[in-house]
C-alpha cells in the first residue's frame, strides 16, 4: 500500500466512479429523493446491490476510503492488528503524533520534551507503520483533524479515524466517523466496516453569520438544543442557503462538536467553500474532480424541497439572529448567550474571574479562527487593554503554525502576553502541567475547545471549564472576568480610557497561501524494504505490551457475578479510562488498566472512584478492585445511567474491564462507540428494558445472566439479581448485537473473528 502526504487524485476519482453507479442505481430502485449523506453512505456500501437499508435498524458493511489514528489510541489499534499476522494494511492509513505533547512552557521546548519522555512509543508507532505500510505524522507536524483536512479529507469520501472527532472532515463533505480501535482494524485488515445504517436530522440554515457569532456557535447551539445525546445513531446535515455562507473551516468547527451530541458523524453538501479551501491547500485537481460530480455531493433537489420528507427530523437555525454562545462548566451542551453567562454565574456562585483562557484544538484553529481572534487582540492592545489571564494559544497543525507566524498574527498574540504551545492537544487533553491553581480551588477557564467535563484540562475537579469561539475567548481573556458581554459592555485601559471591543474580522485564507512550515510526514517504504524492519516492544517496558487475545466465551450462562461499581449519572469514557497522565500507558493494558473507573461515582453514597470489594468488604478504589477480582478469577458487570461512555472513542474504556474480567456492562443507554467498543470486546452491552431496574441493582448483590446460548438479534436477555439476603428480581435487558456480532461475543473478541477468517 503506497500512503502519500495527501489523498491521490486517482484514488479520489474511483470512488467517485463508484458514487455515480451506485447513486443512479439507489435512485431508480428507492424512487425519492436522497440526502448527500445517503448518497455517500450508498457509494461505499460493501455490496451495493440490496434494497437500501432501513434507517436506525439495519447493520450495514461499508469500505471507506481511508483510515486515520492518533498517536494515544493507535497504540492498541496496531498491537491488535499486530496479532493479524498480515504483511501490511488493506487501505491507505496514517498515524498522527498529537496527544501526547504535553504543554508546559512553550512550543519548541515541549515538543522536545515529548521527543524525550515518548521516545520509545514513538519509535513504536514509527516503525509499526513503516512495517505496515502506513503514513507517519511526526510529533509537531499537528492535530489529526487538521491535518486530515488540510491533506485527506475530500467531498464525498468516508473515512475512519480512532478519535471521536474525525467528523471535522465533514466541512469538506466527507462522512468520516469515530471508532474504536477495532474498527479501525477491520478495515486495515481488509474486512469491512460495520456500522447500524443511520438516521438523518437535517440542519437547515438560513441567513448569515455576522459580527461576534462564529460557526462555534451553530453548534453549541445544535448542542443545547439536541443536548449530548440527541444526535446518537444518526448522521447531521446541515443545508440550506446559510451553509454557503460558511467557510469550510468553520463548516469544519461544527461538524468536529458534532461529537458532543453523539452524532455518528456530521456534514456538509459540497460547495464553493470547500473549492477555495482545496485550491488553497493545494488541490485544484480534487477540486475540478469533486466539481465534475457536485450533484451527487449534495442533496437532490426533492430533498430541500420538501426537507421534513426525507429527513427523520429537521432543526432550524437562521444565523442571522444566532447569538455568540458559551457552554458549560462540565457538559457542553448546558448553553447560553454570552451575554447571559454573568448572571448565571452569579447566581450558581461561580468565581467570575478567569485563571486562564485557551485558543485552539482540533475544532478552532483555522487561518479564519486565529485571524479573527488575532484582530480583536490587536485593537485592544492599541487601545491600551492587556490580557487579563493567561492566554495560552496552540495552532492545529504545523501549516497553520507556519502560516500564521509568516503573517505576523503569532506575534499578535506573543506581544499580548500569550503563550504559543506545540501543534499538539496539550490542555485540550489534560496536557497541561498547571501550578497556578491546585485541586479543590474553584477556577473558571474558557477556551476555544469542544469538551469540558470535570478534569478534562488540567486534571482538577474544581476546575469549570467553558467552551465557546476563540473570538469570545480572547475577549473574556481581555476582561478576565465572565461576566462580560463583548457586544455591549466596555473595558477600561489603564489610563481609564473607556473601550469597546470592535467585532471581529476575519480572512477565509491566507492571501499569500500556506507556508507548508517543517515537513512532518514520514512515507512507509516500498514493501520490499519492509520486512527488515523490527517493530521492538520489549518485555520490561512500561509503555508497551503484548496484547493475547481475550478467551471466547466457554458457553454457560454467567452466575453469581460481582457488580464492580454501579456509576450515577454521568459516566463518560473520561470517567471509565481517564487521559491526561494516563495517556502514557495507552499501548500497555495491564498498567493503563490502573485508572479504571477512577473517575465513576459511585451510586451508593457518591464516593468518586472508590467501591465495596465484594472479597473481603472493604472500601478500595476501583481499579484495585477490579485488579483483585482478576487475580482471584471473578467475573463481574458494570452498571451505568444514560449516555454511558459519551466523548472519546477511546477502546481502552471496553478494553479495561474486559481484561479484568468484565462480561456486562448494564446501562440505561449507551454512546454510539462505547458500546460498539464494547461489543468488539467481546463484553456484552446491555440496556434495561424498564430504565427504572437501575434502581434494582445493590452494592452487595449478585448477578446471573442466561439464555446466553439462545443469544439472538432482537431477543432480550434475562438478568437476575440476587440480594445478600437471598431474595431475588429479575428484568429484562435488550442488546443491539447483530447476528454476526453474536459471533464476536461467542469467540471473544470481533478479533477472535477476524483471526480465523484470515
Ligand atoms: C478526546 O478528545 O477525548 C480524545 C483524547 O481526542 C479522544 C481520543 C483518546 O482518548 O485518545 C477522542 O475524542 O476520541
Ligand atoms: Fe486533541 Fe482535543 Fe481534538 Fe481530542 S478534542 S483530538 S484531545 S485537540
Amino acid at each position: 500500500m503506497a500512503v502519500h502526504a495527501s489523498t491521490p487524485v486517482t484514488l479520489i476519482e474511483a470512488a467517485y466512479a463508484r458514487l455515480a453507479a451506485a447513486v443512479s442505481a439507489a435512485r431508480a430502485q428507492t424512487g425519492r429523493p436522497l440526502t448527500t449523506a445517503e448518497k455517500i453512505l450508498i457509494g461505499h456500501l460493501d455490496d451495493p446491490s440490496g434494497p437500501l437499508p432501513e434507517r436506525g435498524r439495519s447493520y450495514v458493511d461499508f469500505r471507506p476510503d481511508r483510515v486515520a489514528m492518533q498517536d494515544a489510541t493507535a497504540q492498541m489499534a496496531w498491537l491488535q492488528f499486530m496479532t493479524a499476522g498480515l504483511t501490511e494494511v488493506a487501505v491507505p492509513t496514517t498515524v498522527h503524533c498529537d496527544h501526547l505533547i504535553q504543554a508546559r512552557v512553550d512550543a519548541r521546548r515541549d515538543l522536545l520534551a515529548a521527543l524525550e519522555n515518548h521516545d520509545e512509543v514513538y519509535d513504536f508507532l514509527e516503525s509499526v507503520s513503516a512495517r505496515y505500510g502506513a503514513g507517519f505524522w511526526k510529533p509537531g507536524s499537528g492535530i489529526i483533524h487538521q491535518v486530515v483536512l488540510e491533506n485527506y479529507a475530500f467531498p464525498g469520501g468516508m473515512m475512519i479515524g480512532t478519535d471521536s472527532h474525525t467528523p471535522n472532515a465533514g466541512g469538506l463533505g466527507m462522512v468520516a466517523v469515530g471508532v474504536g480501535g477495532a474498527d479501525a482494524v477491520d478495515v486495515m485488515t481488509g474486512f469491512p466496516w460495520n456500522v447500524r445504517w443511520p438516521k438523518f436530522i437535517g440542519v437547515h440554515l438560513t441567513g448569515h453569520l455576522s459580527g461576534w457569532s462564529a460557526p462555534k456557535d451553530v453548534i453549541l447551539k445544535v448542542a443545547d438544543l439536541l443536548t449530548v445525546a440527541g444526535g446518537t445513531g444518526a448522521i447531521v446535515e446541515y443545508f440550506g442557503p446559510g451553509a454557503e455562507t460558511i467557510s469550510a473551516t468553520g463548516k469544519a468547527t461544527i461538524c468536529n462538536m458534532g461529537a458532543e451530541i453523539g452524532a455518528t458523524t456530521s456534514l456538509f453538501a459540497y460547495d464553493e467553500s470547500m473549492a477555495r479551501f482545496l485550491k488553497a491547500t493545494g488541490r485544484e485537481q480534487m477540486a475540478a474532480a469533486a466539481g465534475a460530480v457536485a450533484e451527487h455531493l449534495r442533496p437532490d433537489d426533492g430533498v430541500l424541497a420538501d426537507p421534513a420528507g426525507s429527513y427523520d427530523s429537521v432543526i432550524e437555525i437562521d444565523l442571522s439572529s444566532l447569538a455568540p454562545h458559551i457552554n458549560g462548566p462540565h457538559s457542553p451542551d448546558r448553553a447560553r448567550p454570552v451575554s447571559e453567562l454573568g448572571a448565571e454565574a452569579a447566581a450558581e456562585g461561580w468565581p467570575m474571574e478567569i485563571s486562564a483562557a485557551l485558543v485552539g484544538s482540533c475544532t478552532n484553529s483555522s487561518y479564519e479562527d486565529i485571524t479573527r481572534a488575532a484582530s480583536i487582540v490587536s485593537a485592544a492592545v492599541a487601545r491600551g487593554l492587556k490580557v487579563q489571564a493567561p492566554l495560552l494559544v496552540t495552532p492545529g497543525s504545523e501549516q497553520i503554525r507556519a502560516t500564521i507566524a509568516r503573517d505576523g498574527l503569532l506575534g499578535i498574540f506573543e506581544e499580548a502576553g500569550a503563550t504559543v504551545l506545540a501543534n499538539a492537544c496539550g490542555p485540550c487533553i489534560g496536557q497541561w502541567s498547571r501550578s497556578d491553581v491546585a485541586e479543590g480551588d474553584a477556577n473558571v477557564i474558557v477556551t476555544s475547545y469542544n469538551r469540558n467535563f470535570p478534569k478534562r484540562n488540567d486534571g482538577l475537579a474544581s476546575t469549570l471549564a467553558f467552551v465557546t469561539s476563540p473570538e469570545v475567548v480572547v475577549a473574556l481573556a481581555l476582561a478576565g472576568r465572565v461576566d462580560f458581554d463583548p457586544l455591549n459592555d466596555t473595558l477600561h485601559s489603564d489610563d481609564g480610557t473607556e473601550v469597546h471591543l470592535p467585532e471581529p474580522i476575519g480572512t477565509e485564507l491566507p492571501p499569500d497561501g500556506f507556508d507548508p512550515g517543517e515537513a512532518g510526514f514520514l512515507a512507509p517504504p516500498p514493501p520490499g524494504e519492509r520486512d527488515a524492519i523490527e517493530v521492538r516492544i520489549s518485555p520490561t517496558s512500561r509503555r508497551l505490551q503484548e496484547l493475547h487475545p481475550f478467551a471466547p466465551w466457554d458457553g454457560r450462562d454467567f452466575e453469581g457475578l460481582a457488580v464492580l461499581v454501579k456509576a450515577a449519572g454521568k459516566c463518560t469514557t473520561d470517567h471509565i479510562s481517564a487521559a491526561g497522565p494516563w495517556l502514557a500507558y495507552r499501548g500497555h493494558l495491564e498498567n493503563i488498566s490502573g485508572n479504571l473507573f477512577a473517575g465513576a461515582v459511585n451510586a451508593f453514597g457518591g464516593a468518586v472512584g472508590e467501591g465495596k470489594d465484594q472479597t473481603d468488604g472493604q472500601v478500595r478504589p476501583y481499579p484495585e478492585i477490579a485488579k483483585r477480582y482478576h487475580a482471584a478469577g471473578w467475573s463481574w458487570v458494570a452498571v451505568g445511567d444514560a449516555n454511558y461512555g459519551e466523548g472519546s472513542s477511546r477502546e481502552h474504556a471496553a478494553m479495561e474491564p474486559r481484561f479484568r474480567g468484565c462480561v456486562a456492562v448494564i446501562t440505561r443507554s449507551f454512546a454510539r462507540i462505547a458500546e460498539t467498543n464494547l461489543k468488539k470486546q467481546g463484553v456484552l452491552a446491555l440496556t434495561f428494558a424498564d430504565p427504572a431496574d437501575y434502581d434494582a441493582i445493590g452494592p452487595d448483590d449478585r448477578i446471573a445472566i442466561g439464555g446466553l446460548a439462545d443469544l439472538a438479534p432482537g431477543r432480550p436477555v434475562r438478568v437476575k439479581v440476587t440480594g445478600p439476603d437471598g431474595s431475588t428480581t429479575a428484568f429484562d435487558t435488550r442488546h443491539t448485537l447483530s447476528a454476526d456480532q453474536i459471533d464476536w461475543f461467542r469467540a471473544g473478541s470481533a478479533l477472535n473473528v477476524i483471526r480465523t477468517r484470515l
